[in-house]
């Protein structure tokens, strides 16, 4: 179900154009609105649109005096969390988690996602199973009807570095297309995870049965996680350019 308001914080707005950023900010600032009440453990993603919501849950918790505990998705989320002064935990202490928020790089009309842009698609996937509803914040670059229309870059995949060749050659062989190793920015070396793993970028050349390739990715030895989240997402919020919210659920 679709459902487009006008949101700008509490405040109606006119519409105009927003920019990314704004539309980050918009889709942040209504699910931790919508979301998170007092006494509730909430998982915190990565990526730059959860800072929006950080801060909104900051903000929320000096106002209202809420209670939270926060369950960060990576070294990013960790820091996040203890430069706002939240109280930060783990899944030790609190394995299960009452609503996780997390962004998104495509999400498609069925509410499978793509993630993993950003390197932390491991620990992101573990929390939000751990979590009662897992809410997804994107702006409308990140809508789409089919993954890989919006989102180019391909699947992110976790391996373990001694198997990044082989199982780069089993995604090729059994499902077409390419998986190639993130490199650094400086290409000097590959990306190495919070884990210490490699990534691999499968650009795949069609639309496939994700929920199936997301079971056989993982069956390849050596495959650590992909970013293929299927039937995890309870509801997405985007911002868009108009400057209204949209939702899927
Ligand atoms: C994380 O950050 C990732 O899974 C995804 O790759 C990315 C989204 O980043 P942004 O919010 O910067 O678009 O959630």
């Amino acid at each position: 179900k679709e459902t487009h308001v006008c949101f700008c914080g509490s405040r109606p707005r006119s519409y105009g154009t927003v920019m990314a950023e704004e539309a980050k900010k918009l889709a942040a600032y209504a699910a931790v609105d919508n979301h998170i009440q007092n006494n509730q453990v909430v998982g915190i993603g990565s990526g730059s649109t959860i800072v929006y919501a950080v801060d909104r849950l900051s903000e929320r918790v000096r106002q209202e005096k809420l209670n939270i505990v926060c369950v960060p998705t990576s070294f990013q989320a960790r820091q996040l969390i203890l430069q706002h002064c939240l109280t930060l935990s783990d899944l030790d202490r609190h394995p299960e988690l009452d609503v996780a928020i997390d962004g998104a790089d495509e999400v498609d009309a069925g509410l499978t996602l793509i993630k993993g842009g950003g390197g932390c698609l491991t620990q992101e996937k573990i929390v939000a199973g751990c979590a009662k509803h897992f809410i997804v914040i994107a702006d409308f670059r990140k809508d789409s009807k089919a993954l890989g229309q919006q989102w180019k870059k391909g699947v992110p995949i976790e391996v373990i570095p001694m198997a990044y060749i082989p199982v780069s050659r089993a995604i090729a062989k059994r499902f077409g297309g390419e998986a190639v190793l993130r490199m650094a920015v400086s290409k000097a070396g590959p990306v190495v995870t919070d884990n210490s793993n490699f990534i691999l970028d499968w650009k795949f050349e069609h639309s496939q049965n994700w929920k199936e390739v997301n079971t056989a990715i993982k069956m390849i030895p050596g495959v650590v996680e992909t970013g293929l989240f299927v039937g995890m997402a309870e509801k997405a919020y985007f911002g868009m350019e108009d400057g209204s919210v949209k939702t899927r659920d």
